[in-house]
C-alpha cells in the first residue's frame, strides 16, 4: 500500500506537470477512479467520456479504458494530445467486427442504415451512418425506425436482439459479443435471488436474451448507476463489469452490491465479471504513459479516417445533446 500511494501521488504530479486530465471508464480498476476523482477527472461511460474530453481545456487526455475509448476521444479532440495506459487494451467487439468483412456485409445491402456501437474501431465508425452507445442506442434506432428505415446493426448481437425486441424495427445483426457479458447466467441470478429475495437485478443489454429477460432494470452503464441510487432496494445483483461497483458503493454506501454469476458457477462464482483488456489499466502502466509514452499510449488517427468517423459520431452527439 506505501508503493501503492507513492505511485498515485507520482501520476498526480505527472498529470499536473503535464496538463494532462485522467478521463476513466467505469469499468477500471477502483484505484484508477480514486485517481481520476481526486484529481479533477472524470469517470464515465464512454458516451459522456468522450464528451467531457472534447470540451475540456486540458491538452492532454489520458483515457483509462479501451482502446476505441482513445480513438474516439482523438476523433473528438485533434488538437489534443490523446494518451492511453495502452493501446493493447482491445475489446472483443471491436475484435469481432472486422472493417473489411463488416463493409462486405454491408454492401450487399446499400438500402439499410448502419448502425453501429461504439466498440468498434475507427475504420468501422467510417463505414456507418450512425454510431450509438448502449446509453442512445434505443433512441436513435426508434427514430430511424419511425422514418421507415431497415437497418444493419454491429457488432454485439445481444443488444442488437434487445433493441430489436423493443423498437419492433427492421435489424440484421453482425454476429459478434462481449466476452464479459455473455458469460452472465440467468439461473445463476436465480440461484443468488434466493439468498437474496429481495434483490433487485441490473442488467446491462450485452448480456444474453435469458439474462436480460429476468432484469429489473436494463440499462447502460449510467443508467444502472443512476437505478442503484434510486430504487429503494437494499442489495442488488449486477449483471456487468465490477468496476462499476466502485461508483455505485459510492453513491449508496449503505447498500450492497453482487456480482451477478457467471457461467458453470451457480451462485458461488465471485470473481468472473471483468473485462481483462480495462484490467490492463494498471496503476505501472498510468505511470509510464505519463513519463515516457511511446507508440503504445500516443493515439494517432489519420485526418481522412478522423472525417469519416466523425460523420456517424456526431450524429450520435448531436442527436444526444
Ligand atoms: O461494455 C462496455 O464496454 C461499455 C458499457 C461501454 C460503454 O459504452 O461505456
Ligand atoms: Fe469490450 Fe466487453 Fe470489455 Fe466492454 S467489457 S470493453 S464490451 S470486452
Amino acid at each position: 500500500p506505501v508503493e501503492k500511494e507513492a505511485k498515485k501521488t507520482r501520476i498526480k504530479n505527472l498529470l499536473k506537470e503535464k496538463g494532462a486530465v485522467l478521463v476513466a471508464h467505469y469499468y477500471t480498476d477502483p484505484v484508477v477512479q480514486e485517481l481520476a476523482d481526486e484529481t479533477g477527472g472524470f469517470i464515465a461511460d464512454s458516451l459522456e467520456m468522450a464528451r467531457f474530453g472534447a470540451r475540456h481545456d486540458a491538452e492532454t487526455l489520458i483515457v483509462a479504458g479501451v482502446r476505441f475509448m482513445g480513438e474516439t476521444s482523438k476523433i473528438l479532440s485533434p488538437e489534443k494530445q490523446v494518451l492511453m495506459p495502452t493501446i493493447e487494451a482491445e475489446c472483443s467487439l471491436d475484435l469481432g467486427c472486422p472493417v473489411e468483412e463488416f463493409s462486405a456485409f454491408c454492401d450487399q445491402y446499400p438500402d439499410r442504415e448502419v448502425v453501429v456501437y461504439a466498440n468498434t474501431s475507427a475504420a468501422v465508425k467510417a463505414r456507418a451512418d450512425w454510431v450509438v452507445t448502449s446509453s442512445c442506442a434505443l433512441d436513435i434506432v426508434e427514430s430511424l425506425d419511425a422514418q421507415g428505415k431497415a437497418i444493419i446493426w454491429g457488432p454485439d448481437k445481444y443488444l442488437g436482439s434487445y433493441i430489436q425486441k423493443n423498437t419492433g424495427a427492421d435489424m440484421l445483426l453482425w454476429d459478434s459479443s462481449c466476452i464479459v457479458h455473455e458469460e452472465f447466467k440467468a439461473k445463476g441470478i436465480l440461484d443468488l435471488k434466493q439468498v437474496y429475495p429481495d434483490a433487485a437485478v441490473l442488467v446491462h443489454p450485452e448480456s444474453p436474451d435469458s439474462v436480460v429477460d429476468i432484469a429489473d432494470v436494463v440499462g447502460s452503464t449510467s443508467q444502472l448507476l443512476k437505478a442503484s441510487q434510486e430504487m429503494s432496494n437494499n442489495t442488488f445483483i449486477v449483471a456487468t463489469d465490477r468496476g462499476i461497483f466502485y461508483k455505485m458503493q459510492q453513491a449508496s454506501p449503505g447498500k450492497r452490491f453482487l456480482e451477478a454469476p457467471t457461467a458453470g458457477s451457480g451462485a458461488t462464482c465471485r470473481s468472473c465479471a471483468h473485462c481483462p483488456w480495462m484490467a490492463m489499466n494498471t496503476l505501472d502502466a498510468l505511470l509510464e504513459c505519463l513519463e515516457s509514452p511511446s507508440e503504445l499510449n500516443i493515439i494517432e488517427v489519420s485526418d481522412s479516417l478522423r472525417e469519416d468517423a466523425l460523420r456517424p459520431l456526431q450524429r450520435m452527439l448531436d442527436f444526444t445533446a
